[in-house]
Protein backbone atom coordinates (compact mmCIF):
# COMPACT_ATOMS: atom_id res chain seq x y z
CA UNK A 1 0.00 0.00 0.00
CA UNK A 2 2.69 2.37 0.68
CA UNK A 3 5.96 1.27 -0.70
CA UNK A 4 8.96 2.23 -2.56
CA UNK A 5 9.24 -0.57 -4.78
CA UNK A 6 6.44 -2.59 -6.84
CA UNK A 7 6.41 -6.35 -7.12
CA UNK A 8 6.60 -8.07 -10.18
CA UNK A 9 3.57 -9.32 -12.74
CA UNK A 10 2.04 -12.61 -11.69
CA UNK A 11 4.10 -15.38 -14.06
CA UNK A 12 0.87 -15.97 -15.81
CA UNK A 13 -0.13 -12.56 -16.22
CA UNK A 14 -2.77 -12.37 -19.43
CA UNK A 15 -1.50 -9.36 -21.29
CA UNK A 16 -4.03 -8.57 -23.83
CA UNK A 17 -6.13 -6.61 -26.01
CA UNK A 18 -9.96 -6.70 -26.77
CA UNK A 19 -12.52 -5.67 -29.41
CA UNK A 20 -16.14 -6.76 -30.14
CA UNK A 21 -17.62 -8.77 -33.16
CA UNK A 22 -20.04 -4.76 -34.50
CA UNK A 23 -16.84 -2.79 -34.18
CA UNK A 24 -14.15 -5.19 -36.11
CA UNK A 25 -16.15 -7.93 -38.02
CA UNK A 26 -17.59 -6.07 -40.85
CA UNK A 27 -19.24 -8.77 -43.10
CA UNK A 28 -23.13 -7.43 -41.64
CA UNK A 29 -25.14 -9.63 -43.80
CA UNK A 30 -22.67 -12.38 -45.15
CA UNK A 31 -23.30 -15.98 -44.36
CA UNK A 32 -26.59 -16.02 -43.20
CA UNK A 33 -26.12 -13.47 -40.60
CA UNK A 34 -29.17 -12.22 -39.57
CA UNK A 35 -29.92 -8.19 -38.60
CA UNK A 36 -29.13 -6.62 -35.12
CA UNK A 37 -30.03 -4.07 -33.43
CA UNK A 38 -27.12 -1.86 -34.30
CA UNK A 39 -27.37 -3.05 -37.65
CA UNK A 40 -30.89 -1.02 -37.55
CA UNK A 41 -30.08 2.31 -35.56
CA UNK A 42 -26.66 3.47 -37.23
CA UNK A 43 -29.49 3.57 -40.48
CA UNK A 44 -31.18 6.22 -38.81
CA UNK A 45 -29.86 9.65 -39.94
CA UNK A 46 -27.69 11.80 -37.10
CA UNK A 47 -27.43 8.72 -34.69
CA UNK A 48 -23.52 7.65 -35.43
CA UNK A 49 -20.66 10.31 -36.28
CA UNK A 50 -21.04 11.41 -40.15
CA UNK A 51 -23.43 8.22 -40.23
CA UNK A 52 -20.69 5.41 -40.05
CA UNK A 53 -21.61 1.97 -39.86
CA UNK A 54 -20.16 -1.28 -39.26
CA UNK A 55 -20.97 -2.66 -42.37
CA UNK A 56 -17.46 -3.16 -43.14
CA UNK A 57 -16.14 -2.36 -39.89
CA UNK A 58 -12.20 -2.93 -40.45
CA UNK A 59 -13.24 -6.35 -42.09
CA UNK A 60 -11.87 -8.61 -39.07
CA UNK A 61 -14.37 -11.46 -40.32
CA UNK A 62 -12.44 -11.42 -43.62
CA UNK A 63 -8.91 -10.64 -42.01
CA UNK A 64 -8.85 -13.14 -39.03
CA UNK A 65 -6.06 -14.60 -40.10
CA UNK A 66 -4.01 -12.04 -40.82
CA UNK A 67 -4.73 -9.91 -37.43
CA UNK A 68 -3.87 -13.33 -35.35
CA UNK A 69 -0.56 -13.17 -37.14
CA UNK A 70 0.21 -9.47 -35.88
CA UNK A 71 -1.12 -10.43 -32.31
CA UNK A 72 1.30 -13.43 -32.43
CA UNK A 73 4.26 -11.20 -33.42
CA UNK A 74 3.39 -9.03 -30.91
CA UNK A 75 3.38 -11.92 -28.45
CA UNK A 76 0.01 -11.03 -27.22
CA UNK A 77 -1.24 -13.33 -24.27
CA UNK A 78 -5.00 -12.97 -25.16
CA UNK A 79 -7.68 -11.89 -27.07
CA UNK A 80 -11.09 -10.84 -25.87
CA UNK A 81 -13.44 -10.53 -28.71
CA UNK A 82 -17.44 -11.16 -28.83
CA UNK A 83 -19.76 -13.20 -30.58
CA UNK A 84 -22.25 -11.71 -33.05
CA UNK A 85 -25.71 -14.01 -31.68
CA UNK A 86 -27.14 -12.99 -35.17
CA UNK A 87 -24.10 -14.93 -36.62
CA UNK A 88 -24.78 -18.18 -34.76
CA UNK A 89 -29.01 -17.76 -34.14
CA UNK A 90 -29.92 -15.02 -37.13
CA UNK A 91 -33.21 -14.69 -35.42
CA UNK A 92 -32.06 -14.79 -31.76
CA UNK A 93 -33.34 -18.39 -31.61
CA UNK A 94 -34.80 -20.96 -33.60
CA UNK A 95 -31.99 -22.82 -35.71
CA UNK A 96 -28.35 -22.56 -35.62
CA UNK A 97 -26.80 -21.06 -38.22
CA UNK A 98 -23.54 -23.36 -39.18
CA UNK A 99 -21.42 -21.27 -40.88
CA UNK A 100 -21.61 -18.51 -37.74
CA UNK A 101 -20.15 -21.58 -35.70
CA UNK A 102 -17.59 -22.45 -37.89
CA UNK A 103 -16.02 -18.46 -37.95
CA UNK A 104 -15.92 -18.40 -34.44
CA UNK A 105 -14.43 -21.83 -34.19
CA UNK A 106 -11.86 -21.31 -36.85
CA UNK A 107 -10.77 -17.96 -34.95
CA UNK A 108 -10.75 -19.97 -31.19
CA UNK A 109 -8.31 -22.65 -33.09
CA UNK A 110 -5.79 -19.28 -35.16
CA UNK A 111 -5.56 -18.53 -31.45
CA UNK A 112 -4.99 -21.29 -29.76
CA UNK A 113 -2.61 -22.41 -32.73
CA UNK A 114 -0.38 -19.23 -31.89
CA UNK A 115 -0.89 -19.66 -28.31
CA UNK A 116 -3.04 -16.88 -27.36
CA UNK A 117 -5.63 -17.37 -25.08
CA UNK A 118 -9.30 -16.67 -26.15
CA UNK A 119 -11.29 -14.30 -23.77
CA UNK A 120 -14.82 -14.57 -25.41
CA UNK A 121 -17.76 -12.05 -24.13
CA UNK A 122 -21.09 -13.66 -25.08
CA UNK A 123 -23.03 -10.29 -25.59
CA UNK A 124 -21.00 -6.64 -26.50
CA UNK A 125 -24.58 -5.42 -27.01
CA UNK A 126 -25.80 -6.62 -31.01
CA UNK A 127 -28.73 -7.65 -30.10
CA UNK A 128 -30.91 -10.01 -32.61
CA UNK A 129 -33.24 -7.13 -34.10
CA UNK A 130 -36.01 -10.05 -34.19
CA UNK A 131 -36.20 -10.74 -30.38
CA UNK A 132 -36.32 -6.67 -30.22
CA UNK A 133 -39.41 -6.84 -32.78
CA UNK A 134 -40.66 -9.73 -31.30
CA UNK A 135 -41.03 -8.63 -27.57
CA UNK A 136 -38.85 -5.79 -26.62
CA UNK A 137 -35.79 -7.63 -26.47
CA UNK A 138 -34.21 -6.83 -22.55
CA UNK A 139 -38.05 -4.79 -21.49
CA UNK A 140 -39.10 -8.33 -21.54
CA UNK A 141 -38.42 -11.68 -19.00
CA UNK A 142 -38.41 -13.88 -22.10
CA UNK A 143 -34.92 -12.58 -22.99
CA UNK A 144 -33.31 -14.14 -20.05
CA UNK A 145 -34.62 -18.02 -21.93
CA UNK A 146 -33.14 -16.73 -24.99
CA UNK A 147 -29.89 -15.28 -24.19
CA UNK A 148 -29.84 -18.63 -21.57
CA UNK A 149 -30.05 -20.74 -25.04
CA UNK A 150 -27.56 -18.49 -26.90
CA UNK A 151 -24.64 -18.65 -24.36
CA UNK A 152 -25.24 -22.60 -23.71
CA UNK A 153 -24.76 -23.12 -27.40
CA UNK A 154 -21.16 -21.58 -27.02
CA UNK A 155 -20.72 -23.22 -23.83
CA UNK A 156 -21.12 -25.83 -25.33
CA UNK A 157 -19.25 -25.64 -28.84
CA UNK A 158 -16.27 -23.94 -27.68
CA UNK A 159 -16.35 -24.33 -23.72
CA UNK A 160 -13.26 -27.28 -24.65
CA UNK A 161 -11.22 -24.61 -25.50
CA UNK A 162 -12.31 -21.13 -24.53
CA UNK A 163 -12.08 -20.99 -20.51
CA UNK A 164 -12.25 -17.14 -19.84
CA UNK A 165 -15.58 -15.76 -20.64
CA UNK A 166 -17.58 -12.39 -19.95
CA UNK A 167 -21.26 -12.27 -20.26
CA UNK A 168 -22.55 -9.22 -20.61
CA UNK A 169 -20.42 -6.18 -21.48
CA UNK A 170 -20.96 -2.80 -19.73
CA UNK A 171 -24.37 -3.54 -18.43
CA UNK A 172 -24.48 -0.09 -17.08
CA UNK A 173 -23.54 1.59 -20.38
CA UNK A 174 -25.74 -0.58 -23.13
CA UNK A 175 -28.65 -0.02 -21.19
CA UNK A 176 -28.18 3.45 -19.86
CA UNK A 177 -27.36 4.98 -23.21
CA UNK A 178 -30.34 2.69 -25.00
CA UNK A 179 -33.39 3.69 -22.51
CA UNK A 180 -31.84 6.72 -20.66
CA UNK A 181 -30.36 8.86 -22.86
CA UNK A 182 -31.71 7.61 -26.62
CA UNK A 183 -27.96 7.25 -27.70
CA UNK A 184 -27.74 3.61 -28.44
CA UNK A 185 -30.77 1.56 -29.57
CA UNK A 186 -33.70 1.34 -29.20
CA UNK A 187 -33.21 5.04 -28.34
CA UNK A 188 -35.80 5.29 -26.11
CA UNK A 189 -35.63 7.90 -22.83
CA UNK A 190 -37.61 6.48 -20.28
CA UNK A 191 -36.24 6.08 -16.66
CA UNK A 192 -38.51 3.48 -15.10
CA UNK A 193 -37.87 1.03 -18.35
CA UNK A 194 -34.49 1.56 -18.45
CA UNK A 195 -34.46 0.22 -14.10
CA UNK A 196 -36.91 -2.79 -15.08
CA UNK A 197 -34.59 -3.15 -18.43
CA UNK A 198 -31.63 -3.56 -16.42
CA UNK A 199 -32.90 -5.93 -13.92
CA UNK A 200 -33.87 -8.35 -16.51
CA UNK A 201 -30.72 -7.99 -17.47
CA UNK A 202 -28.91 -8.75 -14.17
CA UNK A 203 -31.38 -11.86 -14.41
CA UNK A 204 -30.32 -13.23 -17.61
CA UNK A 205 -26.77 -12.44 -16.41
CA UNK A 206 -27.17 -14.69 -13.27
CA UNK A 207 -28.59 -17.47 -15.04
CA UNK A 208 -26.35 -17.98 -17.61
CA UNK A 209 -23.38 -17.75 -14.98
CA UNK A 210 -25.17 -20.56 -13.19
CA UNK A 211 -25.56 -22.62 -16.43
CA UNK A 212 -22.13 -22.01 -17.03
CA UNK A 213 -20.89 -24.13 -13.95
CA UNK A 214 -22.76 -26.84 -15.67
CA UNK A 215 -20.69 -26.87 -19.15
CA UNK A 216 -17.42 -25.42 -18.40
CA UNK A 217 -16.66 -26.50 -15.22
CA UNK A 218 -13.11 -25.43 -15.12
CA UNK A 219 -13.58 -22.27 -16.67
CA UNK A 220 -13.50 -18.73 -15.49
CA UNK A 221 -16.51 -16.10 -15.89
CA UNK A 222 -17.50 -12.56 -15.00
CA UNK A 223 -19.40 -9.39 -16.54
CA UNK A 224 -17.49 -6.77 -17.87
CA UNK A 225 -18.65 -3.50 -15.81
CA UNK A 226 -17.95 0.26 -17.07
CA UNK A 227 -16.53 1.67 -13.79
CA UNK A 228 -15.70 5.38 -13.29
CA UNK A 229 -14.77 5.75 -9.57
CA UNK A 230 -16.41 8.70 -8.17
CA UNK A 231 -14.47 11.58 -6.27
CA UNK A 232 -15.60 14.71 -4.52
CA UNK A 233 -14.75 18.05 -5.98
CA UNK A 234 -13.60 19.48 -2.33
CA UNK A 235 -13.92 18.05 1.04
CA UNK A 236 -16.65 19.73 1.72
CA UNK A 237 -19.15 16.94 3.14
CA UNK A 238 -21.83 18.44 0.31
CA UNK A 239 -19.47 17.30 -2.50
CA UNK A 240 -18.57 14.19 -0.60
CA UNK A 241 -22.17 12.72 -0.17
CA UNK A 242 -22.95 14.07 -3.81
CA UNK A 243 -19.72 10.82 -4.92
CA UNK A 244 -20.57 8.80 -2.53
CA UNK A 245 -24.66 9.40 -4.09
CA UNK A 246 -22.96 8.95 -7.54
CA UNK A 247 -20.63 6.02 -6.82
CA UNK A 248 -24.07 4.04 -5.50
CA UNK A 249 -26.32 4.89 -8.32
CA UNK A 250 -23.19 4.38 -11.13
CA UNK A 251 -21.62 1.59 -9.74
CA UNK A 252 -22.94 -0.20 -6.60
CA UNK A 253 -26.13 -0.50 -8.58
CA UNK A 254 -24.61 -2.67 -10.82
CA UNK A 255 -21.57 -4.54 -9.25
CA UNK A 256 -23.60 -5.48 -5.59
CA UNK A 257 -25.35 -7.53 -7.79
CA UNK A 258 -23.12 -9.41 -9.62
CA UNK A 259 -21.23 -9.70 -6.85
CA UNK A 260 -23.80 -9.93 -3.88
CA UNK A 261 -26.66 -10.88 -5.60
CA UNK A 262 -28.59 -7.91 -3.75
CA UNK A 263 -29.19 -4.35 -5.01
CA UNK A 264 -27.42 -1.38 -2.59
CA UNK A 265 -29.87 -0.42 0.18
CA UNK A 266 -29.39 3.58 -0.27
CA UNK A 267 -30.04 3.33 -4.13
CA UNK A 268 -32.92 1.06 -3.45
CA UNK A 269 -34.60 2.96 -0.88
CA UNK A 270 -34.49 6.31 -2.69
CA UNK A 271 -35.47 4.36 -6.29
CA UNK A 272 -38.38 3.24 -4.68
CA UNK A 273 -39.50 6.10 -3.08
CA UNK A 274 -39.72 7.38 -6.74
CA UNK A 275 -41.45 4.70 -7.72
CA UNK A 276 -38.01 3.93 -10.39
CA UNK A 277 -37.12 0.88 -8.71
CA UNK A 278 -37.83 -2.23 -10.66
CA UNK A 279 -40.50 -5.05 -10.32
CA UNK A 280 -39.04 -8.13 -8.57
CA UNK A 281 -40.94 -11.33 -8.68
CA UNK A 282 -40.81 -14.13 -6.30
CA UNK A 283 -37.06 -16.08 -6.92
CA UNK A 284 -35.04 -13.43 -8.48
CA UNK A 285 -32.92 -12.74 -5.25
CA UNK A 286 -32.59 -15.91 -4.94
CA UNK A 287 -31.64 -16.20 -8.57
CA UNK A 288 -29.17 -13.61 -8.44
CA UNK A 289 -27.50 -14.65 -5.75
CA UNK A 290 -27.06 -18.12 -7.88
CA UNK A 291 -25.03 -16.23 -10.34
CA UNK A 292 -21.59 -15.40 -8.54
CA UNK A 293 -19.21 -14.30 -11.21
CA UNK A 294 -15.68 -15.88 -10.86
CA UNK A 295 -14.26 -12.28 -11.41
CA UNK A 296 -14.82 -8.51 -11.87
CA UNK A 297 -14.46 -7.62 -15.34
CA UNK A 298 -13.01 -4.24 -15.36
CA UNK A 299 -13.35 -1.60 -17.94
CA UNK A 300 -11.86 1.57 -16.77
CA UNK A 301 -11.26 4.47 -19.11
CA UNK A 302 -11.56 7.61 -16.75
CA UNK A 303 -12.65 8.84 -13.38
CA UNK A 304 -15.55 11.20 -12.75
CA UNK A 305 -15.45 13.85 -10.30
CA UNK A 306 -18.79 15.32 -8.53
CA UNK A 307 -19.84 18.10 -6.30
CA UNK A 308 -23.43 19.13 -4.66
CA UNK A 309 -26.52 19.82 -6.89
CA UNK A 310 -29.39 21.56 -5.65
CA UNK A 311 -32.81 20.04 -6.39
CA UNK A 312 -34.29 23.19 -7.40
CA UNK A 313 -32.46 23.82 -10.80
CA UNK A 314 -29.95 21.40 -10.75
CA UNK A 315 -28.14 20.06 -13.43
CA UNK A 316 -29.65 16.68 -15.21
CA UNK A 317 -28.96 14.83 -18.54
CA UNK A 318 -25.60 16.68 -19.76
CA UNK A 319 -24.13 15.73 -23.54
CA UNK A 320 -21.38 13.93 -25.09
CA UNK A 321 -18.49 14.95 -26.90
CA UNK A 322 -18.41 12.54 -30.11
CA UNK A 323 -17.30 15.11 -31.96
CA UNK A 324 -13.81 15.42 -31.14
CA UNK A 325 -13.72 18.87 -30.79
CA UNK A 326 -12.02 19.23 -27.27
CA UNK A 327 -14.33 21.01 -24.62
CA UNK A 328 -18.04 19.99 -26.32
CA UNK A 329 -19.10 17.94 -23.86
CA UNK A 330 -22.07 19.31 -20.95
CA UNK A 331 -21.91 18.29 -17.34
CA UNK A 332 -24.86 15.95 -16.50
CA UNK A 333 -26.25 15.07 -12.70
CA UNK A 334 -29.48 13.90 -10.66
CA UNK A 335 -30.67 16.85 -9.14
CA UNK A 336 -30.92 16.66 -5.33
CA UNK A 337 -28.21 14.11 -5.91
CA UNK A 338 -24.83 15.08 -7.59
CA UNK A 339 -23.47 16.57 -10.78
CA UNK A 340 -20.21 15.95 -12.70
CA UNK A 341 -17.87 18.84 -12.40
CA UNK A 342 -14.27 19.18 -14.30
CA UNK A 343 -11.19 17.70 -11.95
CA UNK A 344 -8.32 20.46 -12.40
CA UNK A 345 -5.23 17.63 -11.53
CA UNK A 346 -6.36 15.59 -14.68
CA UNK A 347 -5.94 16.36 -18.73
CA UNK A 348 -8.58 14.94 -20.95
CA UNK A 349 -8.12 13.33 -24.01
CA UNK A 350 -9.89 15.06 -27.19
CA UNK A 351 -13.00 13.35 -26.70
CA UNK A 352 -13.07 15.10 -23.33
CA UNK A 353 -12.44 12.01 -21.41
CA UNK A 354 -10.23 12.26 -18.16
CA UNK A 355 -6.41 11.06 -17.89
CA UNK A 356 -6.52 9.07 -14.71
CA UNK A 357 -3.90 6.28 -14.57
CA UNK A 358 -4.23 6.87 -10.81
CA UNK A 359 -7.99 6.03 -10.81
CA UNK A 360 -7.17 2.53 -11.93
CA UNK A 361 -5.49 1.78 -8.61
CA UNK A 362 -8.27 3.16 -6.77
CA UNK A 363 -10.95 1.03 -9.09
CA UNK A 364 -8.52 -1.94 -8.58
CA UNK A 365 -8.69 -1.38 -4.78
CA UNK A 366 -11.88 -0.40 -4.20
CA UNK A 367 -13.55 -3.61 -5.99
CA UNK A 368 -11.02 -5.65 -4.04
CA UNK A 369 -11.95 -4.68 -0.72
CA UNK A 370 -15.73 -4.47 -0.82
CA UNK A 371 -16.11 -7.55 -3.58
CA UNK A 372 -12.83 -9.59 -2.93
CA UNK A 373 -13.23 -10.79 -6.02
CA UNK A 374 -10.17 -11.22 -8.89
CA UNK A 375 -10.02 -8.73 -11.30
CA UNK A 376 -9.80 -9.01 -15.34
CA UNK A 377 -9.63 -5.87 -16.73
CA UNK A 378 -11.45 -6.10 -20.14
CA UNK A 379 -11.12 -2.76 -21.24
CA UNK A 380 -8.47 0.29 -21.20
CA UNK A 381 -6.79 2.34 -23.71
CA UNK A 382 -7.05 5.77 -25.23
CA UNK A 383 -8.67 7.36 -28.47
CA UNK A 384 -7.28 9.52 -30.31
CA UNK A 385 -6.52 10.95 -33.71
CA UNK A 386 -3.38 9.63 -35.51
CA UNK A 387 -1.16 10.47 -38.22
CA UNK A 388 0.29 8.33 -40.60
CA UNK A 389 3.83 9.81 -41.55
CA UNK A 390 5.81 9.06 -44.28
CA UNK A 391 6.86 5.25 -44.87
CA UNK A 392 3.65 3.90 -42.72
CA UNK A 393 4.74 5.38 -39.27
CA UNK A 394 2.47 6.04 -37.11
CA UNK A 395 4.47 7.69 -33.85
CA UNK A 396 1.91 7.56 -31.43
CA UNK A 397 3.82 8.52 -28.64
CA UNK A 398 0.32 9.67 -26.50
CA UNK A 399 -0.90 6.11 -26.55
CA UNK A 400 2.50 4.59 -25.27
CA UNK A 401 2.63 7.07 -22.03
CA UNK A 402 -1.21 6.01 -21.46
CA UNK A 403 -0.80 2.81 -21.40
CA UNK A 404 2.04 2.72 -19.85
CA UNK A 405 1.34 4.82 -16.42
CA UNK A 406 -1.90 2.98 -16.49
CA UNK A 407 0.54 -0.50 -16.34
CA UNK A 408 2.01 1.36 -13.29
CA UNK A 409 -1.20 1.76 -11.79
CA UNK A 410 -1.80 -2.01 -12.14
CA UNK A 411 1.31 -3.24 -10.54
CA UNK A 412 0.74 -0.51 -8.15
CA UNK A 413 -2.41 -2.14 -7.57
CA UNK A 414 -0.68 -5.74 -7.59
CA UNK A 415 1.52 -4.78 -4.68
CA UNK A 416 -1.47 -3.38 -2.60
CA UNK A 417 -2.46 -7.20 -3.15
CA UNK A 418 -5.13 -7.11 -5.65
CA UNK A 419 -5.29 -10.14 -7.79
CA UNK A 420 -5.42 -8.99 -11.12
CA UNK A 421 -5.86 -11.90 -13.90
CA UNK A 422 -5.05 -9.63 -17.10
CA UNK A 423 -4.89 -6.16 -18.60
CA UNK A 424 -6.91 -5.98 -22.25
CA UNK A 425 -6.22 -2.91 -24.11
CA UNK A 426 -8.93 -1.81 -26.01
CA UNK A 427 -8.05 -2.62 -28.66
CA UNK A 428 -5.84 -4.87 -30.92
CA UNK A 429 -6.40 -3.18 -34.19
CA UNK A 430 -8.03 0.49 -35.23
CA UNK A 431 -12.05 -0.30 -34.90
CA UNK A 432 -15.00 1.46 -35.07
CA UNK A 433 -16.19 3.60 -32.44
CA UNK A 434 -20.16 3.29 -31.56
CA UNK A 435 -20.72 6.84 -32.17
CA UNK A 436 -17.62 8.22 -33.14
CA UNK A 437 -16.83 7.07 -36.23
CA UNK A 438 -13.34 6.08 -37.55
CA UNK A 439 -11.35 9.08 -36.58
CA UNK A 440 -11.21 8.37 -32.64
CA UNK A 441 -8.53 5.82 -32.99
CA UNK A 442 -7.57 2.91 -29.97
CA UNK A 443 -5.45 0.05 -31.92
CA UNK A 444 -1.95 -0.74 -31.66
CA UNK A 445 -2.87 -1.60 -35.35
CA UNK A 446 -4.09 1.12 -37.57
CA UNK A 447 -6.24 0.72 -39.89
CA UNK A 448 -7.02 2.49 -42.90
CA UNK A 449 -10.40 2.79 -42.98
CA UNK A 450 -12.41 6.35 -42.43
CA UNK A 451 -15.93 8.13 -42.06
CA UNK A 452 -16.05 8.33 -46.47
CA UNK A 453 -14.93 6.99 -49.13
CA UNK A 454 -13.36 3.41 -50.01
CA UNK A 455 -10.23 2.58 -48.59
CA UNK A 456 -8.01 -0.60 -48.85
CA UNK A 457 -7.97 -1.68 -44.74
CA UNK A 458 -4.58 -2.20 -44.91
CA UNK A 459 -2.95 -2.67 -41.52
CA UNK A 460 0.00 -0.83 -40.39
CA UNK A 461 2.17 -1.20 -37.30
CA UNK A 462 2.27 1.47 -35.06
CA UNK A 463 4.67 2.69 -32.79
CA UNK A 464 2.91 1.15 -29.44
CA UNK A 465 2.67 -2.11 -30.80
CA UNK A 466 6.37 -2.63 -31.25
CA UNK A 467 6.53 -0.98 -27.22
CA UNK A 468 3.75 -3.06 -25.85
CA UNK A 469 5.87 -6.03 -27.39
CA UNK A 470 8.56 -4.96 -25.12
CA UNK A 471 6.19 -5.18 -22.25
CA UNK A 472 4.92 -8.57 -22.77
CA UNK A 473 8.43 -10.09 -23.53
CA UNK A 474 8.98 -8.93 -20.29
CA UNK A 475 6.29 -9.67 -18.48
CA UNK A 476 6.12 -6.13 -17.43
CA UNK A 477 9.58 -5.30 -16.24
CA UNK A 478 10.67 -3.19 -19.10
CA UNK A 479 8.37 0.01 -17.70
C1 LIG B 1 -16.50 0.78 -24.08
C2 LIG B 1 -17.04 -0.28 -24.99
C3 LIG B 1 -16.20 -0.54 -26.21
C4 LIG B 1 -15.51 0.67 -26.78
C5 LIG B 1 -14.93 1.57 -25.71
C6 LIG B 1 -14.44 2.91 -26.21
O1 LIG B 1 -17.54 1.42 -23.45
O2 LIG B 1 -17.19 -1.51 -24.32
O3 LIG B 1 -16.99 -1.23 -27.13
O4 LIG B 1 -16.24 1.29 -27.73
O5 LIG B 1 -15.83 1.82 -24.67
O6 LIG B 1 -15.51 3.78 -26.31
P1 LIG B 1 -15.73 4.77 -27.50
O7 LIG B 1 -15.71 3.91 -28.73
O8 LIG B 1 -17.04 5.41 -27.26
O9 LIG B 1 -14.62 5.73 -27.47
Amino acid sequence: MISKTLNPFPKDFLWGAASAAYQVEGAWNEDGKGVSNWDEFVRIPGKTFKGTTGDIAVDHYHRYKEDVQLMKEMGLKAYRFSVAWTRIFPNGKGEINPKGLEFYHNLINELKENNIEPILTLYHWDLPQALQDEYGGWESRRIIEDFTNYSVTLFKHFGDRVKYWVSLNEQNIFTGLGYRMAAHPPGVKDEKLFYQVNHHANLANANVIKEFRKYVPDGKIGPSFAYSPAYALTANPKDILAAENAEELNSHWWMDVYAWGKYPKAAWTYLESTGLAPTIEEGDLELLSEGIPDFMGLNYYQTHTFEENPFEGGVSQGEMNTSGKKGTSKHSGLPGGFKTATNPNLKRTNWDWNIDPDGLRIALRRITSRYDLPVLISENGLGEYDKVEADDVINDDYRIEFIQSHVKAIQGAVSDGVEVLGYCVWSFTDLLSWLNGFQKRYGFVYVNQHEEGEHDLRRIKKKSFYWYKEIIESNGAKL
